[in-house]
């Protein structure tokens, strides 16, 4: 394994000073460290992998320099058109070193979102013509495929990526934590939210909040047919719900988002306002975090989610952060129909022993389109 601090190091060495990505679970170790120690100008999390290739981009022509993008390999697909029509060799020739976390490898067990990305990472590379190396797990092994790597960048004058395989880097626990003003947690939101919309649908986002959505119902021995579980597709949980939505006009259809998610494409907020829809409730579990995936900071908290939501013309906005005010906002608008915006400030932070659905995502289609047909 690899200790953060002498990958970080190493880095530093080759002159690169410059981060902006989208975190990732396999590189959660070495994204933290990232946080903590690069000074903030320097690492951006971006809103999704594409935009951090444009950021990495935009560094580079104003200092010449080779900068880091890190992503989880489900976000390749944000970045394909940035890869072939602005850092390719035949557009603009960009260099940048990339660090992709390698989710789904085959042969090693993973949740079905990863499987086919997995099998396809390194294709997809060879198919965009960009360079690739497997990081070894052993310092000085992954020391020389750094230096290789960075050859090739300075040869090349485009990306090259290191592909990072579970287990990589060392243990490192992020240090700087935000103080929360709520003690809410995500899991007590959606709860609440199941305990008060009746038979309302659900779609909800990637990452912890369908897990622990997919545990209530089995505590509750409920059906799971009412939710979709979007458990791939980050950002895209909302337009899913704004197409069931705008289809059964006579059921009230919930989405419940993450604000890293609703970040990472948030002009979808702008096409669900003018949608002309009445029976949609966005809501918005919002700690400030990509808590799913090691927890570093998404603008969340420093930015008015309701007052984007307005803008854009949703015709109910609100914020709350707790149980209470949750129920009693639920309770209103099961009278009134229209289209809501409900910000729900939650803290950071999961179950220790929180599992994972144990239905396919065909089984959940299935239940779900016959729940909607009935
Ligand atoms: C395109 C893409 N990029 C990155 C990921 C990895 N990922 C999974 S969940 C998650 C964080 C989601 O954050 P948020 O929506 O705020 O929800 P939270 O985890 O905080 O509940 C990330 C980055 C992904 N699944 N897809």
């Amino acid at each position: 394994m690899i200790k953060v601090e002498d990958f970080y190091n190493e880095l530093k060495n080759n002159q690169i000073d410059f981060y902006a990505g989208v975190p990732d679970s396999l590189l959660k170790n070495i994204c933290g460290y990232i946080t903590d120690n690069a000074p903030s100008s320097n690492n951006i999390i971006a809103s999704n992998e594409g935009g951090a290739v444009a950021l990495a981009t935009g560094y580079h022509l104003a200092t010449n320099k080779i900068p880091l993008v890190y992503m989880q390999n489900s976000g390749i697909g944000n970045c394909v058109n940035p890869f072939l029509s602005l850092t390719d060799k035949e557009v603009y020739s960009i260099p940048m070193l990339l660090m992709v976390g390698w989710r789904g490898e085959p042969g090693v067990k993973d949740e079905p979102q990863h499987i086919k990305q997995g099998k396809i990472t390194i294709e997809l590379f060879k198919t965009m013509g960009i360079e690739h190396f497997v990081l070894p797990t052993e310092f000085n092994e992954a020391k020389e495929v750094i230096a290789n790597a960075i050859n090739q960048i300075k040869l090349t004058q485009t990306p090259v990526a290191l592909i990072v395989r579970k287990g990589t880097f060392d243990e490192y626990k992020l240090n700087s934590i935000e103080e929360c003003k709520t003690s809410l947690t995500r899991e007590q939101a959606i709860q609440t939210i199941t305990d008060n919309i009746s038979d309302g649908i659900v779609v909800s986002t990637t990452g912890m909040a369908s897990r622990e959505l997919f545990e209530y119902r089995k505590k509750l021995n409920d059906t799971h047919a009412r939710d979709f579980l979007t458990v791939g597709s980050m950002g895209h949980a909302n337009q899913i719900a704004l197409g069931v939505a705008l289809a059964k006009p006579e059921r009230k259809v919930f989405c419940i988002d993450g604000d890293g998610a609703v970040i990472m494409h948030m002009g979808a907020l702008s096409i669900i306002a003018n949608a002309n829809c009445k029976n949609l409730v966005h809501i918005v579990l919002n700690n400030g975090a990509h808590d799913s995936v090691g927890g570093q900071p998404t603008v969340g908290h420093k930015i008015s989610l309701t007052e984007i939501a307005k803008a854009n013309g949703y015709e109910h906005d609100c914020s709350v952060d707790d149980q209470k005010q949750l129920e009693g906002k639920l309770q209103q608008i099961k009278e009134k129909p229209g289209l809501y915006f409900i910000e729900v400030i939650v803290k950071k932070g999961a179950r220790k022993d929180l599992g994972r659905p144990t239905n396919t995502p065909q089984t959940n289609k299935l239940l779900f389109k016959e729940f909607l047909n009935h």
